[in-house]
């Protein structure tokens, strides 16, 4: 790698809708639009062909070997609201770096092209539509699934906005897709393990299944002071005891729950709400853990029903991609653990389509989305060297000889 290139592409992107208290390139704003058309910008000063494709994912390409299909790394450049300064725009930088130092010096044998993509809309925060450029890409997204991302208030919708940036279901549905052999993705790992175990490299095996939704309690809207205690039926009440639940259902089951919007209507200090909407996150590498405590949860509700949900499963990476990623960072006399990503990715959905690998680096204190997300300069640096050197390794060889074998293959018949 050229460690002065990498820190001034990455520097370059991360200030791009920077604010004093946090990032914020949220997808489908005019900031993430900004981000996106710097990185176009950097492609082309380095002379690759960089293009943006009927989803707003941006590519840049690197094709010196005559009908091979692609190694493509990469990740994503929307953040949350008041988000850090790492995740994703890391991964982007690092699979820009990668990619000018295979071009700069080809692996040899040389057997896949090279790519490096900035997935649109990772995180998913306006119209509940994460991780969609990846899902586009993979052909995981219906016009009726495009039509129906909405905002909270189900007033906004994602097919009325797009357009504004150039996309359609027309543009989302004719996508172009060059071939893909391979995807990597490195990342921070935003939560605490590498950085407690003091390991610089996380190889992840798993990455958790994720259930999204919304509740919405039901109450009699009626007067503060005159309503006895007893006979009150209060929305807020219903929601807030709904949260606490949460919190102890999936810490006695080892998953993890979250409520991170609570809106009661119509929000007076003096009126009993007579509707509150609370939104969920309930995550685990384990579908049937995640499973369970959704459902004991949505039991334990009074008043509530339950909108908006969906669901990711949990997504096995490919053994035999840790491993080359394992080599690649005892070859740079790194150590490395197995870890599952408590984050979801675009590699999960990557992953159900192609030979997927994602790479962790430290991040210190494990805090993520938040402005004090921080990881190490030489954590970065070792991050993106082991990239390079499994993006290598994968380029010069021929990934079809490494397919695992299925359970019932290997076993005699
Ligand atoms: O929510 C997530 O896990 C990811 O950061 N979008
Ligand atoms: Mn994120
Ligand atoms: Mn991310």
């Amino acid at each position: 790698m050229n460690a002065t290139r990498f820190w001034a592409n990455f520097r370059h992107l991360q200030t791009i809708g920077k604010r004093k208290d946090g990032a914020y390139r949220v997808a489908w704003t005019e900031e993430d639009q900004m981000a996106r058309q710097t990185l176009l910008d950097l492609l082309h000063q380095e002379g690759l062909h960089g293009y943006q494709d009927g989803a707003g994912n941006i590519w840049g390409i690197w094709s010196p070997v005559d009908n091979a299909p692609y190694l493509v790394m990469g990740s994503h450049l929307d953040s949350v609201p008041r988000g850090g300064d790492f995740d994703g725009v890391f991964g982007v930088a690092a699979a820009l770096e990668s990619l000018l130092a295979m071009r700069d010096k080809a692996p040899e044998p040389l057997c896949l092209n090279g790519a490096l993509v900035a997935f649109a809309d990772e995180e998913g925060v306006g119209f509940n539509s994460g991780l969609f450029g990846s899902r586009a890409v993979c052909g995981f997204l219906t016009r009726e699934i495009f039509n129906n991302f909405h905002d909270d208030s189900g007033t906004r919708y994602l097919a009325e906005t797009a357009p504004r940036f150039g996309i359609t279901w027309e543009s989302v549905s004719h996508l172009d897709v060059i071939p893909i052999a391979v995807y990597l993705e490195l990342h921070v790992e935003q939560g605490p393990n590498l950085d407690r175990s003091g390991i610089p490299v996380g190889v992840v095996n798993v990455i958790t299944g994720r259930s999204q939704g919304f509740a919405r309690f039901v109450g009699q809207q009626n007067h503060a002071g005159t309503t006895p205690m007893p006979l009150r039926e209060d929305a807020l009440l219903y929601a807030a005891n709904a949260v606490v639940r949460l919190n102890q259902i999936v810490g006695r089951a080892g998953a993890v729950g979250t409520v991170g919007q609570l809106k009661a209507m119509p929000g007076s200090p003096n009126v009993i709400a007579d509707s509150a909407v609370v939104s969920f996150d309930v995550r685990s590498p384990s579908d049937t853990v995640r499973n369970i405590a959704v459902r004991d949860w949505v039991n334990s509700w009074h008043g509530g029903t339950l909108f908006a949900y969906h669901e990711e499963a949990a997504v096995p990476l490919y053994p035999a991609i840790q491993d080359v990623i394992a080599r690649a960072a005892s070859k740079e006399g790194l150590k490395a653990m197995t870890v599952p990503s408590w984050a979801v990715h675009d590699a999960m959905i990557m992953a159900k389509k192609v030979p997927t690998g994602l790479i962790f680096i430290p991040s210190v204190q494990g805090i993520s989305h938040a402005a004090e997300e921080f990881s190490h300069p030489q954590h970065c640096e070792e991050g993106v060297r082991v990239l390079e050197d499994t993006a290598r390794s994968l380029c010069a060889s021929d990934l079809r000889r490494q397919e695992p074998k299925s359970e019932d293959e290997g076993k005699g018949s």
